[in-house]
């Protein structure tokens, strides 16, 4: 079966669960996606937390866990990963994270804003890998925007490799296809309530 493009299946089990841990409150989220792209950026599942640093500040955090191993250097040109962020409740992505590396093989995250299809700088997030299978993110709250109760966000990922006859890219132009892709959830969003 052809994995490429769109994944097909919707597989999305919330697990809730409630931490609790000094001063700092977070409530975790997370779902689980299909194996359902042929590239080492399978999404297998994906979380949200969040924590309370005082009454206006907060933290909030998201993780996503592939379904294989993959290296550091293989988020680079054709390869991504990316959240992207419904803070209106319209159905729109308004604001989009996206992993990029650092010439030390460190990695960090950007945020821009799309105004009425006005890209803008947002600032920067943390990135770092728990594991071989995994990336996190971590940024501010404000960087969404200030007071924000509750959001939309779906994870994307586009992989290539040449040596991978399912995904092997198109270096010198040509078919997108050629890449594969995946997203979790496969439509819509997931909501993150920040409560
Ligand atoms: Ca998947
Ligand atoms: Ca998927």
């Amino acid at each position: 079966m052809s994995r490429k493009s769109v994944g097909w299946h919707v597989a999305c089990i919330v697990l809730g669960v409630l931490m609790t841990s000094g001063v700092a409150v977070a409530d975790d989220i997370s779902f689980t996606d299909a194996d359902d792209s042929s590239g080492r950026f399978d999404i297998a599942s994906y979380a949200a937390s969040h924590i309370e640093e005082s009454g206006v500040k907060m933290t909030l955090k998201h993780d996503v866990v592939m379904y294989d191993e993959w290296a550091d250097t293989e988020v680079g040109p054709g390869n991504g990963i990316r959240i992207s962020f419904d803070v209106n409740d319209d159905g729109i992505t308004e604001r989009t994270l996206s992993v990029r590396g650092n010439s030390d093989g460190s990695f960090y995250g950007v945020m821009f804003a799309n105004n009425k299809g006005k890209v803008e700088f947002r600032g920067y997030a943390r990135v770092w890998r728990e594991d071989s299978r995994s990336v996190s993110f971590a940024f501010p709250r404000r960087m969404l925007r200030r007071g924000l109760d509750s959001y939309g966000w779906r994870v994307s990922t586009v992989y290539s490799d040449s040596d991978n006859e399912d995904c092997p890219g198109n270096p010198s132009g040509g078919d997108v296809t050629e890449h594969c892709f995946d997203y979790g959830p496969d439509s819509g969003t997931v909501t993150h309530v920040l409560k």
